[in-house]
């Protein structure tokens, strides 16, 4: 077993288990059923690569036989960090069917966040693409791989340099490799870690099982309508929650339906695969969704196979969804979920003003929800409140935070969300703002701390603050207020300081402002909300 775990007590597991949510299947299993019920459909296009049902699960047991060779044991942790590529698959799947536990790790990531993730949780593999983006992975395997003990293997799509190839791993057989005397793998053990947006100074590891995120991605299916005629593009990074699961590109295997693994997620990427493989689904963050309108005017691709547009992991403005179906001529859906479990969508059929004007209900009847105000008291029906949750898809604690999971989770298990939410009448949440000290630009996640430490690690500051400032694209970007330390400091050098930490670059500061001393709030703490305040335009 995974330790240092925190998992649903045994009453509510064995409930979970009784009403048929929890069904014992691992995701290795899937995979392995859905090869035999859809052996020659296409699971997955990917450039020129198209791979059965069959031919991804037989891919994915010459991998796990390679990788078990190689000495990956059940229960080890193996950094994957892929561009979408068909490769992301086999390695998920193939880790999956030996019980060794993907960490998930965004391309976006650097030396920073991928020495952090590979430290804490003692990985012994990372798996990267040669290069993407004009990024060099291998430059950073090398850095990381100098400063963590544990890490014995990088394994590399493409041109390995000194590494090893992943394609040296496949143990190749006329037939599929048996998995006998393979470890077992229990569907309520935990399947794969996933990184928190988070709130602190260190990004927080999601565990979760096998059980819990088949049920959430087989209820995501009934919800959005999936089956085997769904094409879903995967056009946001196919690692993050909402494309892997939302129901994403796991509901669509477990449909029977169809992956197009988009590059990149520009209308030039996105458009000529819609129209040429007959996209029915996609999932965008709004400033992409925003992107994708302005586009569609202007290009002539036959992108009228799509029916259902999701956006979410930010908040989409109304205005802007009211455009999604006359602009792109499908339905659309808001998603409002979360890492930790929660998700919450507009149903296909409600009706135009619910869909723009709300973030959705929970996906499942078994999803307990409650607004509370900063006591804790639960407030009056249609009051504002922090969103606390728990259900059978809900974690109920991080991987090996002990302390912080004794602040984010109530002793009866509710996953305190940091979102400031209101429900209506019919149940459905419309988020009105945020309790926790994060940054959402445009979908991607700030920890203000995360960013202020790398801040403060510079001789010249001597004290920093991170809030969010509003931009009609992104939703937020970030502000850096700072306190030098006597010299004058530039911009320029502390973002190239930042970049040289091996921060993320959407992390980095969009502005950095100096001041000489913070306002402070009336318990003498600095004041994030004057500071936010100070940056908006003043009225008269
Ligand atoms: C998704 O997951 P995460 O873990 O990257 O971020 C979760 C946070 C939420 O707590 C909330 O603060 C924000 O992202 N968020 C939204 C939102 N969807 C997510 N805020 C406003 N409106 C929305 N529609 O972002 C995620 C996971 C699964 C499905 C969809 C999104």
């Amino acid at each position: 077993m995974l330790t240092n775990c925190p998992t649903w007590p045994d009453e509510w597991a064995q409930l979970y288990r009784e009403e048929g949510l929890w069904q014992g299947l691992t995701l290795g299993d899937m995979l392995t059923e859905q090869a035999r019920v859809h052996s020659e459909r296409i699971a997955v296009v990917s450039g020129e690569q198209r791979l059965s049902y069959e031919t991804l699960n037989q891919r994915a047991q010459e991998l796990a036989a390679g990788l078990l060779t190689l000495g990956v044991k059940q229960y080890d942790r193996v950094i994957v960090q892929l561009p979408n590529i068909g490769e992301f698959f086999i390695v998920v799947f193939a880790l999956f069917k030996i019980g060794a536990i993907p960490v998930f790790a965004l391309p976006a990531h650097r030396h920073s966040e991928i020495s952090y993730l590979s430290e804490f949780s003692e990985a012994a593999a990372y798996v990267i693409q040669d290069q993407d983006n004009g990024f060099d992975y291998r430059e950073l395997a090398n850095a990381v791989k100098d400063q963590v003990a544990t890490l014995e293997h990088v394994l590399v799509v493409g041109d390995p340099g000194h590494f090893r190839s992943l394609d040296s791993l496949y143990q190749l057989n006329s037939e599929v490799p048996s998995s006998s005397g393979w470890p077992e793998v229990k569907a309520s053990d935990v399947a794969f870690l996933q990184l928190s947006g988070g709130s602190t100074g260190l990004p927080k590891l999601i565990p979760r099982t096998h059980d819990d995120y088949m049920y959430s991605f087989r209820r995501s299916n009934e919800v959005c309508g999936m089956n085997e005629d769904s094409v879903y593009l995967a056009a946001l990074p196919v690692a993050h929650n909402f494309p892997l699961s939302s129901p994403g590109v796991l509901g669509t295997l477990l449909a029977g339906g169809r992956i197009v693994m988009a590059s990149r997620p520009s209308p030039d990427d996105a458009f000529p695969l819609i129209a040429k493989e007959r996209v029915t689904i996609t999932a965008l963050v709004p400033p992409l969704a925003l992107i994708w309108m302005e586009a569609a005017a202007s290009r002539s691709y036959d992108l009228s196979s799509l029916k259902v547009l999701q956006v979410g992991g930010a908040k989409f403005s109304e205005e802007a969804a009211r455009r999604v179906k006359p602009e792109l001529g499908c339905t659309l859906q808001q998603v409002f979920g979360m890492a930790e479990g929660l998700v919450n969508y507009t149903r296909l059929d409600d009706s135009d003003d619910v869909i723009v004007s709300t973030q959705g209900r929970p996906m499942s009847a078994w999803d307990e929800v409650r607004v509370v105000d900063e006591d804790g008291l639960v407030v009056k029906a249609g009051e504002v409140g922090e969103l606390w949750t728990r259900g059978p898809y809900t974690i109920r604690g991080y991987y090996k935070a002990e302390a912080h999971n004794a602040k984010s989770f109530t002793e009866d298990g509710f996953y305190k969300t940091g979102d400031l939410v209101m429900v209506n009448e019919a149940g459905y949440l419309v988020v009105e703002g945020r309790a926790k000290d994060q940054i959402n630009r445009g979908g991607d996640k700030i920890a203000a701390e995360e960013v202020e430490n790398h801040l403060l690690s510079h001789p010249g500051v001597y004290d920093a603050a991170l809030v969010s400032m509003p931009d009609p694209f992104l939703g937020e970007r970030s502000c850096a207020f700072v306190i030098p330390r006597g010299d004058a400091l530039s911009v320029a050098e502390l973002k190239n300081y930042l970049r040289s930490r091996g921060l993320a670059p959407f992390k980095i500061p969009d502005r950095v402002l100096f001041l000489t001393a913070f306002p402070q709030t009336t318990v003498g703490k600095v004041s994030k909300k004057a500071l936010r305040e100070s940056l908006l335009p003043t009225t008269v």
